[in-house]
């Protein structure tokens, strides 16, 4: 029989690639989608499907995480056997300037999601995206067993969202897992993130629309990993046995400015004429150094990253220049984040 799949934050990076994924793997795919003022939709229009057309198989749904009793219609007419749940406030240096709207969707959306499989009588595996910014400030290596400390008020939220899915395990007995994942990265990111920023920067520099970029802390230390790659893992710990609580990592030990120079030097640039210090682009409280430890999903589900941090570098520097190619108009026209005005901090 077809499996059902119910995706929330379909229209985000991971979204689109694990919408890619499971169409591949014959399921029938529901993602929950925001009412926006212009189209949200574009990682996913390449996977568009008449839905009048019988084979249909992908599916979207107008809801959104602060809405509980949406969420509970919609389980009960999907009755999904798995939800993954990826909506959130997803940017950690907006979530100081919205906490209470990162706490609200970040980490009491995944409550109310959790709530509405529980009184929809949905019997469901159910995938949270929890992050490698619970741990914050404990120093790596980090595994399923360090502590958390956050930093943000994201990382904060993530640690309810974390909880909440441990608890509706051991009290309802839901398969319900966590998937600790690092930072992984890939052409679809968004383009206020530091691997897509700096990339999408040297397509501009290079092809000379840009002299610059302005930038926060480079010695911030990150692992930063594929995200088609950490799609798979997410449907991997939906298979497993019994739910648990697993980290995706590669183990790489990048820093912001390594990133840089991998990125700046692919396209023949060097990055010291072309990188500018921001002050405005700093956090109140930084995560210095995350580097994961992802032997237990290797051990228990047979996960292994292949694509590293410098690979990844190139694949998305030669992604935005080919991007700036087809789309040139767009990206000549469109502002850069610079552009902007904003009263203090940039994200
Ligand atoms: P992303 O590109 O920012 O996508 C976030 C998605 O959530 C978008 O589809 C967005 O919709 C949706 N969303 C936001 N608020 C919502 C709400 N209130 N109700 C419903 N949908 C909402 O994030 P990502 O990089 O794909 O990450 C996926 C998940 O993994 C997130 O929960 C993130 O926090 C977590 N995570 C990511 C990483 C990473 O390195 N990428 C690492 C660890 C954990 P719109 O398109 O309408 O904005
Ligand atoms: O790319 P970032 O904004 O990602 P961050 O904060 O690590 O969070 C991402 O990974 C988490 C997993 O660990 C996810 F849960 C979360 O949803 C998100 O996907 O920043 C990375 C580092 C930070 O230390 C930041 O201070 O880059 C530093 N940085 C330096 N200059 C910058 C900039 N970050 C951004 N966004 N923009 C800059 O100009």
């Amino acid at each position: 029989m077809t499996k059902k799949a119910l995706i929330t934050g379909i229209t985000g990076q991971d979204g689109s690639y694990l919408a890619e994924l499971l169409l591949g793997k014959g399921y029938e795919v529901h993602g929950l989608i925001r009412r926006a003022s212009t189209f949200n939709t574009s990682r996913i229009d390449h996977l568009y499907q008449d839905p009048h057309d019988p084979e249909a198989k992908l599916f979207l749904h107008y809801g959104d995480l602060s809405d509980g009793a949406r969420l509970v219609t919609l389980l009960h007419e999907i009755d999904p056997d798995e939800v993954y749940n990826l909506a959130a406030q997803s940017h950690v240096r907006v979530s100081f300037d919205e906490p209470e709207h990162t706490g609200d969707t970040t980490g009491i959306g995944a409550m109310r999601l959790l709530e509405a499989v529980r009184m929809a009588g949905v019997n469901c595996r159910y995938y949270q995206a929890s992050s490698s910014e619970m741990f914050g400030a404990t120093p790596p290596p980090q595994n399923e067993e360090t502590p958390f400390y956050p930093r943000s008020p994201y990382g904060a939220a993530k640690v309810y969202a974390y909880w909440v899915t441990r608890n509706y395990r051991e009290g309802y007995g839901m398969f319900a897992t966590n998937g600790i994942l690092f930072n992984h990265e890939s052409p679809r990111r968004g383009e206020t993130f530091v691997t897509r920023k700096v990339t999408r920067a040297v397509a501009r520099i290079q092809a000379g629309l840009d002299d610059y970029v302005y930038m926060g802390n480079l010695d911030a230390i990150r692992d930063w990993g594929y995200a088609p790659e950490y799609v798979e893992g997410m449907w991997r710990m939906l298979q497993a046995d019994e739910p648990d609580d697993f980290v995706l990592a590669t183990g790489g030990n990048f820093t912001v400015r390594d990133f840089v120079v991998t990125a700046f030097e692919h396209a023949g640039l060097d990055w010291e004429k072309h990188v500018k210090f921001d002050e405005r682009y700093l956090r109140p409280t930084e995560v210095d150094a995350l580097i994961g430890d992802a032997s237990k999903a290797k051990d228990k589900l047979g996960w292994v990253p292949k694509v590293q941090t410098d690979e990844l570098a190139r694949i998305m520097v030669d992604a935005d220049v080919e991007l700036l190619k087809h789309e040139g108009r767009h990206w000549i026209d469109r502002p850069t984040l610079e552009d902007w005005p904003t009263f203090g901090t940039r994200a």
